[in-house]
């Protein structure tokens, strides 16, 4: 595969190249094993070599900004262990109905005033029924009149929802894979790993760009990091958009007294995510507050590229607008200026 070839990692950096110029060649895909080399690096050649990875690719420099909006809050059917809006943990989130097309304009009209790239809409849905899919494809269709990106995380989609979506003009459909395809099985039980793999297939069938990442620390292994880090690096294209969140600890839910990720682990993991997708937009997600300022400028060095902005998340919190510009505008990044879909094919 092209992008594992010319990702590989420079000789001088590790030891075992023999052993993974021969992993490459057999299979062109990345190994678990070569992913956790890359993980194990010493921090500045691994930083060096994201840094390397992600000036080829994005030139510029420049950071996407993007606005998510709750279109649907909590009430959720599904058990995902990290998730505030499921229903069946007791948090603080309220279940509330699909809001109204006025109210998602209006909100889409303030992350573009602020000077949002994309804006994202999210249900907290299992999958959404049809009559909910010609709701959304109103929603996309305003959303887009405004000159924004459109992306949508609505949960599981058949075939033809997938291509309703598309023909509305949704850019992108976000569905995590959220982790290695061991350590699903203990953080939620409702929905297998493949099913998020046919979803992502639906979403690339119907002409659609993936957004697709997952939430680190959550108490797996350093294997299992680079477990699923090779998955999304091995799906065929990889996802032009991988959002790498930090799990948020909600109280109430299953995963609330986790404790952190340690900082340069999680700096680490974007640096990977970099090297291993190079051309994809990775997105610095949930989890920014606890980070705090130092952590996110390694992680921008470490080649995150994109963030989610506005101070609201689903139903978490995220640094105030004015925060973020002014730690770009302190770090010297620029944001970026229009939309392009990128499509990787
Ligand atoms: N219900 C849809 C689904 O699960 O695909 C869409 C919304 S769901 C909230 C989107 C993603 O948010 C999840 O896949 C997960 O990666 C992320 N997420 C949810 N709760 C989180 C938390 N507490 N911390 C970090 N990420 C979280
Ligand atoms: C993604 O990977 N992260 C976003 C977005 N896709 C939809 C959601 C983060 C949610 C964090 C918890 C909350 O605010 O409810
Ligand atoms: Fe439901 Fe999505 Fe939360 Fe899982 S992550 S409980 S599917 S809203």
């Amino acid at each position: 595969m092209l992008d594992a070839q010319t990702a590989e990692i420079p000789l001088t950096l590790v030891k075992s190249k023999a052993n993974l110029r021969k992993e490459l060649d057999a299979s062109g895909q990345w190994t678990v094993a070569q992913i956790e080399a890359l993980f194990a690096l010493p921090f500045d050649q691994l930083m060096l070599k994201a840094q390397e990875t992600h000036k080829t690719y994005f030139p510029e420099g420049d950071v996407e900004l993007a606005t998510l909006l709750s279109i649907k809050t909590g009430g959720c059917p599904e058990d995902c262990s990290y998730c505030p809006q499921a229903a069946r943990y007791d948090t603080d989130v309220k279940a509330e109905k699909l809001m109204g097309l006025e109210e998602v304009l209006e909100a889409a009209k303030a992350a573009k005033a602020a000077g949002s790239n994309r804006f994202c809409m999210g249900a907290a849905w299992r999958e959404p029924k049809d009559r909910d899919i010609e709701k959304v494809v109103a929603m996309i269709k305003g959303v887009k009149a405004l000159g924004l990106e459109t992306c949508a995380t609505l949960g599981m989609l058949e075939a033809n929802q997938a291509q309703a979506l598309q023909e509305a003009g949704l850019d992108f459909y976000n569905h995590n894979l959220d982790t290695s395809e061991d350590f699903y099985r203990s953080v939620i039980s409702t929905r297998g790993y493949q099913d998020r793999l046919d979803t992502i297939s639906h979403v690339r069938a119907a002409g659609m760009s993936v957004c697709c990442g997952g939430i680190v620390g959550m108490g797996e292994s350093r294997e299992q990091r680079a477990a699923f880090l090779a998955r999304l690096a091995n799906l065929s294209p990889y996802p032009e958009s991988v959002p790498i969140n930090h799990l948020v600890p909600v109280a109430g839910t299953p995963l609330a007294d986790q404790k952190p990720l340690d900082p340069l682990e999680f700096v680490r993991t974007i640096a990977v995510a970099r090297i291993t997708m190079p051309k994809a937009r990775v997105r610095l997600s949930a989890g920014r507050q606890q980070l705090g300022r130092a952590v996110q400028a390694l992680c921008f060095l470490a080649g995150a590229n994109s963030i989610f902005y506005g101070e609201q998340l689903l139903t978490t919190g995220n640094p105030e607008a004015e925060e973020d510009r002014a730690l770009l505008a302190e770090l010297g990044l620029k944001t970026k200026q229009s939309y392009k879909t990128e499509v990787l094919v």
